[in-house]
């Protein structure tokens, strides 16, 4: 069934459930001597790149790749469309490895035909903290597909992961493959109805006019939470221990350190949003919000061709009622002229989803790790951790 999965150091179907197997890596680390010197062989006409994302001729080339062949919907209406800057962002976090960025280019012609990358994170899985490489954006070019070059990509980046001495990693899918740690669902939240109707996105809901959904719709002008703000620089050290101590209840969760949430979580124009509470009366921060831009292109409409969507990423309630915090980071991606807000069902967030009007979508999106088992699947309020 699966030719590659089955020989790769992770859960098996077989396996699930199965109490006797230890929690933890499931091979050990070898010597860094042992770890294959040379790159795998790709197929002759092809040669691997390491992609300078600095480069602008190198990212917009990546940027091309990604815009015309990364991930659709089932019903192939959308494709995601990251922008430049958040491709930069999501590809330099603190302690990257260039190397980790590749793509595999025609020799002759040098256009860009394949790319998978994997950036360096603290992973806490139960009780250890574990370091481990984030793999993204895995993406083969349309004409390529189904020659098995994924499995070379993906054999390719985790041996370069390895000679950084590092074991592990986290990953995530619309598809199934073995195994999930858990399995969440994508919800989305309209903020322009007529338009997500318009291009096939949503659709009226029976015995629904427009003007009745526009109305169900309606957000508020400006936000209501006295003391809500844009987080700020100075607001690293705070926002790092609001963080750290609510996701500590996870039972997988980023570690992140004061480094991470500055690049992370500080404010980016078009790329991430961080919001936070400070106490009108002791400046204390109480509560924090955050989404991330990630467009799609709509494939095939006349009129719209960008779906501009808000994806919900960290969020902390201790003083602010979540469902209060998060209406009010509904209002402010309105006020920005998003068209949708989508959120997955992990941390608490059923606790606003359904209050709030977010809809369950038709995507799945499973969790995996590379080279560890955990002893059960998780339930999607269980996880911490939110991959770009
Ligand atoms: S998920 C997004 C993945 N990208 C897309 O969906 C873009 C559109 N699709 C494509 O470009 C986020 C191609 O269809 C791709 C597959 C390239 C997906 N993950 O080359 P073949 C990520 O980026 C397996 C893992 O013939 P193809 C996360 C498939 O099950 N495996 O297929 C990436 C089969 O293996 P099997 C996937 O359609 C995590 C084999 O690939 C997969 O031309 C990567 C078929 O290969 C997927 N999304 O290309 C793993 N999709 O055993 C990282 C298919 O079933 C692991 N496959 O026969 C950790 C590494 C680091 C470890 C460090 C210690
Ligand atoms: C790795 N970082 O399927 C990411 N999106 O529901 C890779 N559906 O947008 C993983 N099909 O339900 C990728 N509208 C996995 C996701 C791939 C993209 C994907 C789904 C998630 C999606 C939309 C559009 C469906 C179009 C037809 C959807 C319904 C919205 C409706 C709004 C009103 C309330 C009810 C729901």
């Amino acid at each position: 069934r699966h030719k590659f999965w089955e020989t790769q150091p992770v859960g098996q179907f077989k396996d699930v459930g199965d109490p006797s197997l230890p929690e933890g890596p499931i091979e050990p680390p070898t010597p860094l001597s042992e770890v294959k010197q040379e790159p795998y062989n790709l197929p002759n006409l092809y040669e691997w790149i390491t992609c300078d994302m600095n480069s602008e001729d190198m990212c917009s080339e990546v940027y091309n790749l990604l815009t015309n062949n990364y991930v659709e919907d089932d019903e192939n209406m959308f494709r995601f469309n990251y922008s430049k800057e958040f491709l930069r962002w999501a590809l330099h976090p603190p302690g990257y490895f260039a190397s980790w960025h590749i793509g595999v280019r025609v020799k002759s012609s040098k256009k860009l035909v394949a790319f998978i990358t994997g950036v360096p994170a603290r992973i806490r899985a139960c009780d250890t903290v574990v370091n481990m490489a984030e793999i993204n954006f895995l993406c083969v070019h349309k004409k390529l597909r189904s020659k098995r070059l994924a499995p070379v990509m993906i054999k390719e980046v985790t041996r370069r992961v390895h000679l950084e001495n590092i074991w592990q990693a986290a990953y995530t899918a619309g598809v199934v493959i073995p195994t999930p740690i858990s399995t969440c669902q994508y919800w989305h939240r309209s903020l322009n109805p007529k338009k997500l109707i318009d291009v096939g996105f949503s659709r009226l809901g029976a015995r629904m006019t427009m003007s009745r959904t526009i109305k169900l719709y309606k957000l508020p002008d400006s936000t209501s939470t006295p003391g809500f703000r844009k987080m700020e620089p100075h607001d690293v050290p705070a926002v790092t221990r609001l963080l750290r101590n609510y996701l500590s209840q996870f039972l997988v969760a980023p570690d992140f350190d004061e480094n991470d949430v500055e690049h992370w979580l500080l404010p980016r124009e078009y790329v991430v949003e961080s919001f936070l509470v400070e106490s009108p009366e002791t400046h204390e921060i109480t509560d924090f919000c955050s989404f991330y831009t990630l467009p799609s292109s709509i494939l095939g409409n006349q009129t719209h061709s960008t779906l501009k969507a808000a994806y919900s990423y960290y969020n902390v309630s201790t003083k602010t009622p979540l469902l209060q915090l998060m209406n009010d980071a509904l209002i402010i991606a309105k006020q920005k002229d998003y068209d949708v807000f989508n959120a997955l069902d992990v941390m608490q967030n059923e606790g606003f989803l359904k209050e709030l009007k977010f809809g369950p979508g038709d995507g799945k999106l499973h969790y995996y790790l590379y080279n560890y088992r955990l002893n059960h699947v998780m339930r999607p309020s269980e996880l911490g951790l939110v991959l770009l």
